[in-house]
């Protein structure tokens, strides 16, 4: 079973699940549980949690699953990464910011993933070499000026708000722009697209991540987060950005 056999299965599941995620948002009479702060879950989430991961196991009974609702099920080798709905909160209040995101992994990092935005007709794919949006290659920006850079963050009560505001201090300081997009798959795609030079979240969870780790990659840019090992575990520090050596690096992680 090859990278591409798992990209095909991915972006067909992802198309369903945003599908159903869309069909739900319309049915009146959601459930809307809380999981914490300002942190939601709806039907919808795990309804289509549970479409993807029936699918996976159907096609790849021997990979393990990990998703955000439903945690581990099987191999760590082998992991599918899900996060069925990412932006929530967008998605429940009718923003067009969210994604379906499936990632697969080995042993020791992302090897490909798929971002299905229904809201933005968006379709990314990538097997960690190339990237594409909607079928055409994606190519990260090349602007390298801190006075037209522009930066996606995220941010979360998993982090002090402090080091939220010193970092975007530091980055209009540099004269740099920014912009909080609430759902960490778009800020991701926003890279790769290069639609942004940069994103960088503190605490971001692996599912949150990690298809948007291949797409930045596949799009040639470069992305720095903990070992896969510890992200499958605890959320980390996260800088997908346009080129490794891009000024904003220094900026963001200062
Ligand atoms: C969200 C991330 C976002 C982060 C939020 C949350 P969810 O994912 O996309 O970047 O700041 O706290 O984790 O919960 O909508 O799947």
């Amino acid at each position: 079973m090859t990278i591409s056999d798992r990209l095909t299965l991915a972006t067909d599941i992802a198309r369903e699940g945003g599908a159903l995620a869309r069909q739900m948002r319309r049915a009146p009479g959601q459930t809307v549980d809380l999981k914490g702060h300002q942190d939601f879950v709806t039907a919808a989430d795990r309804a289509v949690e549970d479409l993807v991961r029936m699918r996976i196991a159907d096609a790849f009974p021997v990979d393990g699953i990990l998703g955000e609702e439903g945690g581990f099920d099987g191999p760590r080798e082998r992991l599918w990464i899900i996060d069925p709905i990412d932006g929530t909160t967008n998605f429940m209040r009718g923003m067009p910011e969210w994604a379906v995101s499936i990632g697969w992994a080995d042993e020791t990092q992302v090897r490909m993933g798929v971002i299905f935005a229904p809201d933005l007709d968006a379709m990314a794919v990538s097997d960690g070499e190339t990237a594409t949006l909607n079928g055409q290659p994606m190519k990260v920006s090349t602007r390298t000026d801190l006075t037209q850079s522009m930066v996606q963050v995220g941010w979360s009560r998993r982090a002090p708000f402090e080091w939220h505001t010193d970092m975007l201090t530091s980055v209009v300081g540099a004269g740099s722009e920014y912009r909080r997009v609430g759902a960490a798959t778009i800020g991701l795609l926003g890279v790769a697209a290069g639609w942004s030079e940069a994103y960088y979240e503190h605490y971001l969870n692996i599912w949150d991540a990690a298809a948007g780790i291949a797409l930045v990659r596949g799009a040639g840019g470069a992305v720095t987060t903990p070992p896969l090992a510890e992200m499958l575990d605890k959320p980390g520090p996260t800088l997908a950005i346009c080129a490794a050596d891009h000024p904003l690096a220094d900026v963001l992680t200062g």
